[in-house]
């Protein structure tokens, strides 16, 4: 690539299952650093897509009764609106079963057959459906002996096939791996890739016969057989980067700057990938940079196939999806595994961005707007400590962003909020205003604003919908941005890009505070006991499921949520006047008056044993007139026809009940 052109890649996903954080991780980074790219006026090139042929898609087709084909045309779809919802703003979206993939592949299949790079032999050896590729003897036991697989992971396969001669290139590989340290990155991974090295490397089988496995591109030079995945797969970056193999004309896309990939296909990219390309004369990529995984609470990695992952609509619907990419790229330093947690979401969403970035925005815009007229006011000059900041912030976000560090970028963006938010601390301007020094407020809030416009532009790759809405705020405009990056990386115009007397708009808070987890979040907590004890592997349990529930009217959470529960206590209790079986309460929930509320209990609770009692009420039940009284909510109370008990907790008046 040319220096004005950037290009990336994601990983292309198996069509086995529907998308989690894990893919829209690597794709919101690669998004992020394509929408930074752009915006510093560089040509752009972001590739993603789907990985459809192999074993482990055909197998996902069958259970579903399809056609692989149809399979993949009806899951492709939900991978798109993923990568829609997120805000994925790919050049292409590449299928393996895309007419020109798969042309491309039976021409690199040809010049390597033609070449003798690719020979017939027998095979047999396990394999490992999950990762689609062969395994030694000994790595399929040690992984059974870890628990980390099952026995059944695994199929024992012996047939001819045919073979890349990868081993050829172990060599070159690692002269080039010594020439270039920044091939592999980051280091740790590079490392990996050397101890691979170390022992002789085989060569690849790269046929799957079709009488077993048919899903795949057709060898052009035997028709018994099909493509193997992960071959057909690496292609597709030649292919969705117009790479053409048989001398068509250059792009400037290949070779990519960033191929990302997730630390589990490592070997594939540093290994299978790099000798292909080799073999194949084309040009390596400048850099593979593996990232590591999310895990769950349990440690475990997330994936399709263990089931045990966190649902990327779930955090678009609770927390937005410019909250979760920030997140995703905020809490874990590329190239390191994290923890997914959702507390620690809900923890990181209320200071970021509900906040310290929220507070800034609504400070400067409301001040200005209730003592200034509400339009970006005049002023001599910025504050010159501000400007050394804005320079240090730009500094420190600069690179780390450009060298794909995420996490560091957006602290260096958070730290210079966190010293707006001290900015107007310590300038005071209410005190300002109050004394009527209307020059040194225009300045400070002049300032303030532009410390937005700053924090906006820095954020506007990371969260393109809320950033932009922050610049509409401020009356500038993603398009501003680009403007002002490149007067910033000429040294020129920091704290001082927004015009005068343009119009300021207060507007909603950009991320309201969120008090508790939102409730479809909060609903898988209660749905699974938190920590079940673990069941011994050795009995075997009756399992309570086989048990079938009664049949009951079922609701769905979002039913149950509609009605609210609160705690109230009984002041007051008399007989209804006009009716023998009510008793008519004043009941304290907490609110600004008692409510008035009868209830059928006469029979069994006298009124005066009623007061001082603790109460479950359904406070949104629409009031009405009950023989003359009003009631205004419910209260619980055990029993069928014949009242037992009322329900109680210990709580005080106004707790919520769930
Ligand atoms: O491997 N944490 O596809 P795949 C972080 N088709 N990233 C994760 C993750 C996690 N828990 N889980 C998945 C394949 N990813 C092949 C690739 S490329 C020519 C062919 C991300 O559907 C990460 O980028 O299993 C990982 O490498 C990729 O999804 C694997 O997706
Ligand atoms: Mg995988």
């Amino acid at each position: 690539v040319s220096d004005g052109t950037f290009s990336i890649t994601t990983p292309i996903y198996y069509l086995n299952g529907t998308p989690h954080i894990g893919h829209a991780y690597t794709t919101i980074a690669a998004d992020a650093a394509a929408r930074w790219h752009r915006l510093r006026g560089r040509e752009v090139r972001f590739l993603t897509g789907t990985d459809e042929h192999g074993q482990k898609v055909l197998e996902a087709a069958q259970k579903r009764g399809l056609s692989p084909k149809e399979h993949c045309d009806d899951l492709v779809v939900v991978w798109k609106a993923m990568m829609e919802r997120f805000r994925i703003d790919y050049d292409r979206f590449i299928r393996t079963t895309d007419a020109d993939h798969e042309a491309l592949v039976q021409s690199a299949l040809q010049q390597l057959y033609d070449r003798g790079e690719i020979y017939r032999d027998e095979y047999r050896g396990w394999y490992l459906i999950k990762d689609e590729v062969f395994v030694t003897d000994k790595e399929r036991e040690e992984r059974i002996a870890t628990g980390e697989l099952f026995e059944s992971d695994f199929r024992m396969f012996e047939e001819t096939n045919w073979f890349f001669r990868m081993s050829k290139y172990q060599q070159q590989l690692l002269d080039t791996l010594a020439s270039r340290p920044d091939l592999v990155l980051p280091d740790n991974r590079r490392n990996e890739v050397l101890g691979f090295l170390s022992k002789p490397l085989g060569d690849l089988c790269i046929s799957r016969p079709k009488s077993r496995m048919g899903w795949g591109i057709e060898l052009p030079f035997d028709r018994d057989y099909v493509c193997y995945v992960w071959f057909d797969a690496l292609l597709n970056y030649l292919t969705g980067n117009n790479r053409s193999l048989d001398g068509g004309p250059a792009t400037p896309f290949w070779p990519a700057t960033y191929q990302l990939l997730g630390k589990d296909i490592l070997t594939t990219h540093a290994v299978y990938w790099t000798t292909m390309l080799m073999a194949l004369g084309v040009e390596l990529p400048q850099h593979l940079f593996a990232h590591g995984w999310w895990v769950s609470g349990d440690g475990q990695k997330m994936s399709k196939s263990r089931g045990n992952v966190i649902d990327v609509n779930l955090l678009a619907d609770g927390f937005g999806v410019d909250a979760t990419r920030v997140f995703l790229l905020r809490e874990i330093k590329f190239g390191a595994d994290g923890q997914f947690t959702y507390k620690g979401f809900l923890e990181r969403y209320n200071a970021d961005l509900a906040n310290d970035l929220g507070n800034l925005a609504h400070r400067a815009l409301s001040m200005s707007e209730r003592w200034l007229g509400g339009a970006v006011p005049e002023r001599q000059a910025p504050d010159p400590t501000l400007q050394a900041l804005a320079r240090k912030t730009w500094e420190a976000y600069t690179p780390a962003l450009e060298a794909l560090q995420f996490k560091e970028a957006l602290e260096a963006v958070f730290d210079w909020v966190r010293a707006g938010n001290k900015f107007v601390d310590t300038a005071a301007p209410w005190a300002l205003n109050k004394a009527g020094d209307t020059a040194k407020l225009a300045s400070v809030m002049r300032d303030t604003l532009e410390m937005c416009a700053m924090a906006a532009a820095l954020l506007l790759p990371i969260m393109p919908d809320k950033a932009g809405e922050l610049l509409g705020k401020l009356g500038a405009s993603p398009d501003s941005v680009k403007d002002w990056l490149a007067r910033w990386s000429r040294g020129e115009d920091l704290v001082n890009v927004l015009l005068p007397s343009t119009k300021l708009t207060v507007g909603d808070p950009l991320f309201p505070r969120l008090h508790e987890l939102p409730p479809a979040i909060a609903a898988l907590f209660e749905a699974e006991p938190a920590s079940a004890p673990a069941p011994k592997t050795q009995e075997k349990p009756v399992s309570e499921t086989e048990i079938p529930l009664p049949e009951l009217p079922w609701i769905e959470y979002d039913d149950f949520s509609k009605v609210q529960l609160r705690i109230g206590r009984v002041l007051e209790a008399q007989a209804h006047p006009n009716a023998d079986k009510l008793v008519v309460m004043k009941v304290d929930l907490g609110e600004a008056r008692p409510r008035t509320i009868c209830a059928g209990i006469k029979a069994v609770f006298a009124p005066e044993t009623l007061v001082g009692r603790t109460v479950v009420v359904v406070a949104n039940l629409k009031p009405r007139m009950l023989r003359g009284v009003p009631s205004e909510g419910m209260i619980l109370a055990a029993g069928g026809e014949v009242v037992t008990d009322l329900v109680s907790a210990q709580a005080k008046p106004g707790d919520t009940v769930r």
